[in-house]
């Protein structure tokens, strides 16, 4: 994939994060997500690209824009698989808490997995710990494995979770183990990439989240180093069959590999409020600034991108 292509991505996502930055703390978590949508649709369209959206914000009938399967770019090459998350969090946006943030992956054509709109179950790790981490093991038993190959005592070991009434047996199990729980009420996109990122205070993700969240956290994780396994969790016949649908298996365990299957791929994500990867949107009077990761899969690049996004005195029109 073309290297300029990251680079013209990240426009994307700071459009998205710069619109919905507007809705922190407006307790519209529609127009918040409108926002960001809107943007990333008109900035997406500005790029000679042809994108396909392979994990978007549902199905056609639900979600008029960024639907899965919908075209984006001027056309012609390269043709990409898109996952997005116009804005990730949106409630966090909507009642001004913690962590959101505009996120992109790209890829070649049938790279990366459809996942349908349900529930994963996940654990993800950092590059150190990445080959000791299973699945189907007891919580205790994965972090003593990984304390034990990050080199720190199980006491150390801070395991970020979703706070969710799903958890509580979760939560209970790892505070038994003698680990340390963090709660964040939105989030496991970045929650998952923590790990993977020097010096983020979160040594492991644990529970259960939204299965396009397991993708789009993926291709970082990948990049990084770190793994992230996970499989479906349906809450109910409805989900079931949605991945049943998509001729994917309910039993199986996806690794980064199976969510992205290519190394050829970028990841961009720009910071709406400040949370574990990204500091979030600041306005002055004249601009917009926004705080950007760009990751590339077949170098494992990290890029971070401050702009200044000047604002036009006619309006909240902003370079870019
Ligand atoms: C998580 C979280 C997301 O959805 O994946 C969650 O990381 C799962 O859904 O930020 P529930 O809220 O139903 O538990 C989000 O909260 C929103 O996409």
């Amino acid at each position: 994939m073309d290297r300029n292509l990251a680079l013209e991505f990240v426009r994307v996502t700071e459009a998205a994060a710069v619109a919905s930055g507007h809705w922190i703390g407006k307790g519209d978590k529609l127009k918040a997500d409108g926002a960001a949508v809107d943007a990333m649709r008109t900035a997406f369209n500005e790029i000679n690209f042809t994108g396909r959206v392979v994990i978007g914000e549902g199905s056609k009938d639900e979600a008029p824009e960024l639907y899965t399967g919908e075209k984006l770019g001027k056309g012609g090459k390269p043709v990409l698989d898109i996952a997005v998350d116009p804005l990730e969090c949106t409630d966090s946006v909507a009642y001004g808490r913690y962590n959101a943030l505009s996120v992109i992956v790209a890829g070649p054509k049938g790279t990366l997995l459809g996942a349908p709109d349900t529930y994963m179950e996940k654990i993800a790790v950092g590059p150190k710990a990445r080959k000791v981490i299973r699945l189907d093991a007891s919580v205790s038993v994965n972090i003593k494995k990984v304390a034990k190959a990050l080199g720190k005592k199980v006491g150390d070991i801070t395991v970020v979770v979703l706070d969710r009434e799903r958890h509580t047996q979760l939560i209970k199990e790892i505070r038994a183990s003698g680990a340390r729980v963090r709660l964040i009420t939105d989030g496991d996109v970045a929650g998952a990439i923590a790990p993977s990122m020097f010096d983020s205070g979160i040594d492991i993700l644990m529970g259960i989240g939204a299965s396009a969240e397991s993708v789009l956290a993926a291709a970082a994780v990948k990049a990084l180093g770190g793994e992230l396994l996970c499989r479906f969790k349906s809450k109910d016949e409805h989900q079931r069959n949605l991945v049943k649908k998509a001729g994917l298996n309910e039993k199986k365990i996806y690794s980064t590999n199976d969510l992205v299957k290519s190394d050829d791929f970028t990841f961009t994500a720009t910071g709406v409020i400040d949370g574990p990867l990204l500091d979030g949107v600041r306005f002055t009077k004249s601009k917009a600034v926004t705080h950007s990761l760009v990751i590339r899969g077949k170098s494992g690049t990290v890029r971070y991108m401050t702009t200044h996004h000047r604002r036009d005195p006619r309006g909240d029109f902003y370079s870019s």
